[in-house]
């Protein structure tokens, strides 16, 4: 690894104090900064620096999974990969992402805007509270990345770029195939189930069903290369404030399939929504704005991913094949985003599964301790619902309705009409 090392609040000083750009954004001299550790996802350091003339976040890739330490070894080359992410996506987001200042390829690390009063979004949800923009500003997002790096608009020569370059993001995309479509699907190690969710794990272990629809997700995440994906947009990637919506932590970016966002998105929306009667504050109303982002932002999504496909040129679908305002290619831009949608409704049923009996599990439950549960299991019902039948959702109104349906849901699948 070279000259790579893990920075600590000393040598994090050093390093900073050599990239004139960034000692000159901080202002004073090294000993003027504050330096705080924030790290708290799996993987990474995170610093946020305050200095007399402004401030930074710095991002640095640890050469292990950081809630797993040495059991886990991990590639340090991620922080290129996000970098290559943030800079890709950058002319199409705008202000929805913080602003990448400098990469060190070295260190693997990234020196960004620091986003301030903006709040984790799960952390949000986990105290009650709500932001009316997000769910727009994700779809704008989700849409934005979605119809830029596909063939309906880049060129051939960029998309070849994005497969020359994401797809050796090998180390984590081996992450996710494992956590998210292998590992809940038979007995792993790594798994987290709880005592009283072992019949739902047995049940997800045995069920040929959800088998069969896991397995044509697995595939599609593997070949189906629609655009280039944020790969883990989750409410802890996304940073809030009531004015502003910002998407971090690109790390898992890849080539893959449009819908995996979309669901990963929605997922955490439902994750929330099913926690909530726990949380502090007013459950019932908390839940009601939840539901109205599912449908803002599935809406939202579709609406502006239309929008923008219809005025793009791409070789996918060119306007030189078409009459002025041919309603065959609206149409055939429709059957596109309605197949993405129907991807996510599956890959909001694996994330659903995944948080819940695999490793990496969310603070939405985990904060709920011994109430955790029985909404854990209600989750579960309504994911194996979704990867049964999707089709049955096939408009966010569906969805919705079906949290209500699944909130009674008991302990055993096999009296959930499994
Ligand atoms: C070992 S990493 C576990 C999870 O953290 C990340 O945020 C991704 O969601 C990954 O699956
Ligand atoms: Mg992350």
């Amino acid at each position: 690894m070279s000259d790579y090392h893990v920075l600590d609040e000393a040598t994090l000083r050093q390093w900073l104090a050599s990239r004139v750009s960034l000692a000159d954004r901080l202002g004073g001299e090294p000993g003027d900064w504050r330096v705080r550790d924030v790290a708290d996802g799996n993987l990474n350091s995170v610093f946020l620096i305050d200095g007399p003339a402004g401030s930074l976040c710095v991002k640095q890739s640890l050469p292990y999974v950081r809630v797993a330490k040495d059991d886990w070894p991990l590639d340090v080359e991620r922080a290129a990969f996000e970098a290559a992410y943030i800079r890709r996506v950058a002319p199409y987001v705008g202000k929805l992402a913080p602003a990448l200042y400098e990469f060190d390829p070295v260190l693997r690390t990234l020196a960004m805007e620091k986003l301030a009063p903006h709040v984790i979004l799960r952390g949000a949800f986990v105290a009650g509270r709500h932001f009316p923009r997000v769910a727009a500003d994700i779809a704008e997002y989700v849409a934005q990345t979605s119809v830029n790096t596909s063939d309906l608009a880049a060129p051939f020569e960029a998309r070849a770029g994005d497969l020359t370059i994401f797809p050796r993001n090998v180390a984590l995309q081996r992450i996710t195939i494992d956590l998210v479509f292998i590992d809940p699907y038979k007995v792993s190690a790594r798994n987290r189930i709880l005592p009283a969710l072992e019949p739902w794990a047995a049940r997800l272990r045995e069920d040929d069903e959800i088998k069969r629809a896991v397995a044509a997700l697995r595939l599609a995440y593997l070949t189906k290369a629609q655009s280039l994906l944020h790969g883990d947009l989750h409410s802890g990637s996304v940073m809030a404030t009531p004015d502003d919506t910002r998407v971090i932590d690109g790390e898992f970016a890849g080539v893959g399939p449009t819908g995996f966002d979309v669901g990963n998105f929605l997922a955490h929306l439902v994750i929330a929504w099913f926690a909530a009667p726990f949380g502090p504050g007013d459950a019932a109303a908390f839940r009601a704005r939840l539901e109205g982002d599912v449908v803002a932002f599935w809406r939202g999504f579709r609406h502006r991913f239309l929008e923008l496909a219809l005025k793009a040129e791409g070789d996918g679908l060119p306007t030189s094949h078409f009459a002025a305002n041919d309603p065959h290619r609206a149409r055939l831009l429709e059957a596109y985003v309605d197949d993405v949608l129907r991807d996510a409704v599956g890959f909001l049923g694996v994330e659903l599964v995944r948080r819940i009996v695999g490793f990496a599990q969310v603070q939405d439950f985990l904060s709920l301790g011994d109430a955790q549960t029985a909404p854990k299991a209600r989750a579960l019902s309504l994911a194996r619902a979704l990867l049964k039948e999707p089709d049955a959702f096939r408009d966010p109104e569906t969805l919705v309705a079906a949290l209500p349906a699944h909130d009674h849901a008991g302990l055993d699948p096999r009296a959930t009409g499994a």
